[in-house]
């Protein structure tokens, strides 16, 4: 058993991860178990929490491992759910706000549903959720918060305007986060991922055309896993990061450094 790296090494913290019911989240909640975190899964559907937590306790053994269902776009419900998990299971020291949508529509045709729901979810979520748990962190002078951004908080392609524009508002809530926080002893950064596999892509990933593009367009001439995202994940939520403030750290095969 190789001794764990101190930078690396988050025993003893806990990590609410929303969004970990599946695809990236559920890889990330798996990553930081794997470095000795307690994780907090959340979704909306219960079922499907249950389903997670057993992959993450199957995948890391003896993992701490927790659910907690809510809908991050519901602040009564966020306040709850906070407020009960840091009486009940731990004190957050780790949030990662990652939860997200995807409804793709031309502009013009955009319905503002479309506009709102994307928006809600993908960005005011993390302003909300933000909300309940910094506040515990200041008070405890400590605490990591990481905010699944995207390739599409600095580029964006046709019919994702609604998701590119909450992206890109989340690079700059994630800065705005840093400059007001970091004196309290909060790193607050972003991961941004490139064009991973999981059930929000599965529309462009069958699509052939679509596929041998992004390949084309991704010098790492792939699409990535979920599970690449993990170690990213780990150093911005460890030690090891306790001087970085207000970065996204992009893990895209390449893509954003190619014309
Ligand atoms: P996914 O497989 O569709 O998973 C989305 C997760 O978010 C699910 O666990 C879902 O759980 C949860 N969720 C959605 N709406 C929610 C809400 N209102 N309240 C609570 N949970 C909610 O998608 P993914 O690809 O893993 O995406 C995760 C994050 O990565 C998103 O922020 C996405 O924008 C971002 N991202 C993805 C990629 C990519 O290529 N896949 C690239 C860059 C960024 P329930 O539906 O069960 O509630
Ligand atoms: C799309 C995709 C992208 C990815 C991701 C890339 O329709 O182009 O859904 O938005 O999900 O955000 O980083």
């Amino acid at each position: 058993m190789s001794a764990k790296n101190p930078l690396f090494d988050l025993t003893g913290r806990t990590a609410l991860i929303t969004g970990s019911s599946q695809g990236i989240g559920l890889a990330l909640a798996c990553g930081l178990a794997q470095a000795g975190a307690a994780v907090v899964l959340n979704g909306r559907d219960e079922t499907k929490l249950a389903a997670a937590a057993a992959t993450v306790r199957a995948t890391v053994p003896g993992a701490r491992v927790t659910t907690a269902a809510f809908d991050v776009t519901n602040a009564a419900a966020i306040e709850r759910e906070v407020a009960r998990i840091e009486a009940d299971f731990a004190p957050i020291t780790i949030l990662i706000n990652n939860a997200g949508i995807q409804r793709r529509a031309p502009l013009a045709e955009m319905t503002e549903a479309q506009w709102r729901e994307v928006l809600d979810a993908n960005l005011t979520s993390v302003f909300l959720v933000a909300r309940a748990v910094a506040p515990r962190m200041i008070a405890r002078g400590a605490g990591k918060i990481i905010n699944t951004c995207s390739v599409m908080s600095e580029v964006s392609r046709p019919t994702i305007a609604n998701y590119a524009a909450a992206k890109g508002g989340l690079k700059m809530l994630t800065r705005a986060m840093a400059v007001e926080w970091a004196k309290h002893g909060l790193q607050c950064n972003g991961l941004g991922p490139g064009y991973i596999v999981t059930e929000l892509n599965r529309a462009l990933v069958e699509n052939v055309e679509f596929n041998k593009w992004i390949c084309g367009r991704t010098p790492a001439g792939r699409w990535g896993k979920p599970e690449e995202l993990a170690g990213a994940a780990v150093f911005l939520a460890s030690p090891a990061s306790d001087f970085v403030n207000g970065q996204i750290l992009y893990v895209d095969g390449g893509l954003l450094a190619a014309l």
